[in-house]
């Protein structure tokens, strides 16, 4: 304190918070599980809180920024929380060339392929997931997940959570995981006092509420096919979005050294691609689609979706078949954009609507191990097609006006806009490419 007036060394005295108001924060602990009654415990769910009208008291985000390092060809840690404001520096500390882009709603960004030693920073400054991917290794993917206040903890490998000192007043608690459904849940923190400064001890249970799957009867007979119907047709291909190309715009060196021996990202045989088509004008509303059918069945003793991979209509019947003699439960969770759960006896048949377009995670914690993923259900459209090995697609349209979208998981979707008149047959191709986000600053 030499050199520092009295009135300064005052004024930091008063900064700090006087031990009767530090006295009044409360940690909010608790423990994760998976169903109630299942006593199974969830590890690597966010746990955070989000204030009910005493927003003053919550701290800003820290300054530091955190780190993503690309190791081994993985992103470690797999799962970040970072606090909206705060940056992550992505820290390619292998010896090959990375990229990490995403195209997800809270942070769309492309950082460019780039080598060992070098490390570029993104800013989260809104809430919500955010996958990352790399374009030259497929597998590689992480998420970051956005929470809008420093309240937070991560679950660890026992379920258990401990967010330190909580301004004391009311909160929804919320949920994240990759996995399982998420939750919101009301609480209030009162004031610590000098005899009672014990955490608040929450049991936090997941895997209910959602929506509810109703039963499903086959309708009588299918419906008539229109006679007026369009024919758009095409191919979706992608374009590699890897070495040369991005040091070059970049100007800067670069070396493809140690790239080669590892598998790239397979850009020529897309699999699970789909074209969709939503009437951009006035359009005959579509006939209800036919449903479309994941079953569950017993193979070798495990539980699996046939297929592991569908495409619905959205607000289009989707019907879960339970072909093991267990009765399953399954639900979308994660980045679904929206959940449901259905409850399947041996032999039962039940259907759900998925009104939000976009992909869903079909979870079946009690078929192999809590949280496991054993379909992935896209929803869109009204129309919609998927493409073929070769990534050739064909979409049946009564005449009108329509945006068309070509969508893959790992890559930013390709929209245009079509007019098609009655019985036309008209081609349009895609072309999928990292280079094509829209990155927001
Ligand atoms: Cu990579």
């Amino acid at each position: 304190m030499r050199g520092a007036s009295p009135f300064l060394v005052l004024l930091a005295l008063g900064a700090r918070p006087s031990p009767a108001a530090a006295f009044q924060y409360r940690d909010v602990a608790g423990k994760v599980v998976w169903r109630a009654d299942s006593g199974k415990s969830v590890s690597q769910v966010v746990v955070y809180l989000m204030p009910q009208g005493q927003a003053a008291q919550i701290p800003p985000p820290p300054a530091g920024h955190l780190q993503v390092r690309q190791k081994n060809a993985r992103f470690d840690p797999p799962l970040l929380v970072v606090v909206k404001g705060q940056a992550v520096d992505f820290v390619n500390d292998d010896n090959m060339d990375h990229n990490v882009f995403s195209f997800s709603a809270a942070k769309k960004f492309d950082l460019g392929v780039y080598p060992k030693g070098e490390s570029k920073a993104v800013v989260f400054d809104k809430e919500g997931p955010v996958l990352t991917f790399c374009s030259v290794h497929e597998w590689m993917n992480g998420v970051i997940y956005v929470v809008p206040n420093p309240l937070y903890a991560l679950t660890d490998s026992r379920g258990e959570f401990k967010i330190p000192r909580v301004p004391p007043g009311k909160y929804v608690l919320k949920t994240w995981s990759a996995s399982p459904l998420p939750v919101s849940k009301q609480l209030e923190v009162k004031p610590a006092t000098a005899t009672d400064d014990k955490p608040l001890y929450l049991e936090v249970s997941m895997g209910e509420a959602a929506e509810p799957a109703r039963p499903y009867r086959a309708p009588a007979a299918a419906p008539a096919p229109a006679a007026e119907l369009a024919v758009l047709s095409g191919r979706v291909r992608a374009e590699p979005f890897v070495e040369g190309k991005a040091s070059a715009a970049a100007g800067g060196a670069y070396s493809s050294r140690a790239t080669l021996y590892i598998k790239k990202f397979d850009y020529e045989h897309l699999a699970n691609v789909v074209v969709y088509a939503e009437p951009a004008g006035p359009a005959p509303a579509p006939a209800e689609a036919g449903p479309v059918s994941v079953a569950v069945e017993m193979s070798r003793g495990e539980a699996r979706a046939r297929p592991s991979f569908a495409a619905v209509s959205t607000g289009g019947p989707l019907v879960f078949e339970n072909r093991s003699p267990k009765p399953v439960k399954l639900y979308s969770g994660g980045t679904s954009p929206a959940y449901f759960s259905v409850d399947l006896a041996p032999g039962e048949t039940k259907r759900v609507s998925l009104k939000a377009q976009g992909l869903y995670h079909v979870f079946c914690p009690d078929c192999a191990g809590s949280g496991d993923e054993m379909a992935k259900v896209f929803a869109a459209g009204p129309y919609f097609a998927e493409a073929g090995a070769g990534g050739d697609y064909a979409l049946k349209l009564p005449p009108g006006r329509y945006k068309v979208t070509a969508w893959h998981e790992r890559l930013p979707v390709r929209t245009e806009t079509v007019d098609v008149g009655a019985g036309e047959k008209k081609k349009l191709d895609f072309v999928l490419s990292v280079k094509q986000i829209p990155v927001t600053p």
